[in-house]
């Protein structure tokens, strides 16, 4: 065993308070920041946030912060010492003293990687859910948060009591106009506490919205003891990536922001068109190659197109079904990102599991596939390789895979899944069950035949036929 790796030298002071310390913000949001400060300096360290497991701080912690990004390539393997962050915090264990942190004024931004679910919204309408347990405890208990909106919102209200200017909040998730929506999710709950704060809040804060793309799959055992091989220490929080990096951002940062360009970073007036085109072509597919490639029995995404009907599903998905209904974002060849992406997939250094994908579907359904849907049936087509997508989802939450295996389903709506599987027996009635879940599908789809009956059809051919010749029927 080697020695555990440390920090050489001081930590940056802290500019920036990131809330959601796993692998995707170690291999994009850090890294940035790392590259930022290197090429233009900046007291731009980043104290990073957990909401609820201690597990980052465990890894970090010991280390000051510094971790390994290793940079997956089709030629090999390339190791980076990232410094960027200097400490990670426990919020459940003290969350009065994330609050200060964010309050204070050296902080001028306050970034997320919280996951669709981080939001507590609704994802059919993309508004507070005021029911969710933790906004509710919030808006009960608001010096101890839990929540992200909870969070943002009490350090907010004590900025502006301190007379503070406020921080960025900077999203980087995956989700729609993802600073309009935390902006509403932010104004929302301040409105539920306090009028006049809200008045503030919505007067004063900067919300920019936000591409990100990198393929950054959990991080394993195996790679802890290959990455300790390489670099001669034992590192306990590394993170592999590929080399692919695309971060669009609306220019709008008050309080001034790192050179993120150095970092690979553009920044325009408008992100939504990017957005679009990422969710629906990269996120959209990634998760129809996760339900109907973990049905036939692929446990990764590169197992997956490596078996040609899964990569012609790709192709047939995008050219007929998903570009049509993409704006033309500034910059860019949709159909070469389109070649780009089966690219990225097939990089067989990225073991991006299924299942791994497949977690949270009620969550990212919305934004990646039913949104192409709903725009493709006003146009008067049904997008049949989506709704295939869809029934793939709904036979994957069954729970059961095409083995009779049992499948390990993580969703935060998990029970409402299972009671509507439950509540009905032929498979039309478990469609329809599942279809009657408004968070996820509104009430607009279930309503149209073209659809249901698409879904249903998908969805009996996956249960009599399997995934992998249900997706050869669709191809032929
Ligand atoms: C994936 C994304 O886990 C998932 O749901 O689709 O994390 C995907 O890898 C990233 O969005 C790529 O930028």
């Amino acid at each position: 065993m080697h020695d555990r790796l440390k920090r050489d030298g001081d930590a940056p002071k802290v500019g920036i308070v990131h809330l959601g310390p796993g692998a995707f913000f170690r291999a994009f949001i850090a890294v940035c920041t790392d590259a930022a400060m290197t090429a233009s300096g900046g007291d731009w360290g980043i104290l990073a946030v957990s909401l609820k497991s201690p597990t980052a701080r465990d890894q970090l912690g010991p280390q000051g912060g510094v971790f390994t990004a290793v940079e997956l390539g089709p030629d090999g393997e390339t190791p980076r010492t990232i410094g960027s962050v200097t400490d990670v915090l426990v919020a459940p264990e003290d969350p009065a003293a994330v609050v200060a942190a964010m309050a204070d004024p050296t902080v001028k931004i306050v970034s997320l990687t919280v996951t669709e679910k981080g939001y507590c919204h609704n994802p059919a309408t993309g508004k507070l859910n005021l029911d969710h347990p933790d906004i509710a405890h919030d808006l009960a208990a608001p010096d101890a948060p839990r929540s992200a909106p909870g969070m943002i919102v009490a350090a907010l209200e004590a900025r502006r009591a301190a007379g503070t200017p406020p921080f960025t909040v900077l999203s980087c998730d995956n989700l729609p106009s993802n600073g309009p929506l935390v902006r509403g999710m932010v104004l929302d709950f301040a409105h539920a506490r306090d009028a006049a704060l809200a008045a503030w809040i919505d007067d004063n804060v900067s919300f920019p919205a936000t591409m990100v793309d990198r393929i950054t799959p959990a991080t394993t055992g195996e790679d802890l003891d290959r990455i300790e091989t390489m670099i001669g220490f034992r590192d306990e929080g590394p993170v592999v990536h590929e080399p692919f990096i695309q971060w669009v951002i609306e220019d709008d940062f008050p309080q001034g922001r790192p050179d993120w360009a150095a970092g690979g970073a553009q920044f325009v007036n408008s992100v939504e068109a990017h957005e679009t085109m990422k969710l629906r072509c990269l996120n959209g597919t990634h998760s129809t190659l996760a339900y109907l490639g973990y049905l036939a029995g692929h446990q990764t995404i590169a197992d997956t197109v490596a078996d040609a009907p899964f990569a012609a599903l790709c192709q047939r998905l995008w050219r007929d079904e998903i570009l049509p209904t993409v704006p033309q974002p500034e910059g860019e060849d949709l159909p070469a990102y389109c070649t780009a992406l089966l690219e990225r997939y097939r990089n067989p250094a990225i073991r991006h599991r299924t299942w791994q994908i497949a977690m949270d579907g009620s969550q990212k359904l919305p934004q990646r596939i039913l949104g192409t849907i709903r725009d493709t049936l006003a146009e008067g087509r049904v997008p049949e390789g989506l709704c295939l997508a869809v029934a793939g989802w709904m036979r994957y939450v069954g729970g059961v895979d095409e083995n009779g295996e049992e499948i390990d389903v993580r969703d935060p709506l998990a029970k409402e899944l299972r009671a509507a599987l439950d509540a009905a027996d032929s498979p039309k009635d478990k469609v329809a069950s599942l279809l009657g879940i408004e968070a996820v599908f509104g009430d607009d789809l279930p309503r149209d035949q073209r659809f249901r009956d698409a879904v249903t059809a998908a969805y009996r051919s996956l249960v009599a036929n399997g995934s992998r010749a249900t997706v050869e029927a669709y191809l032929a």
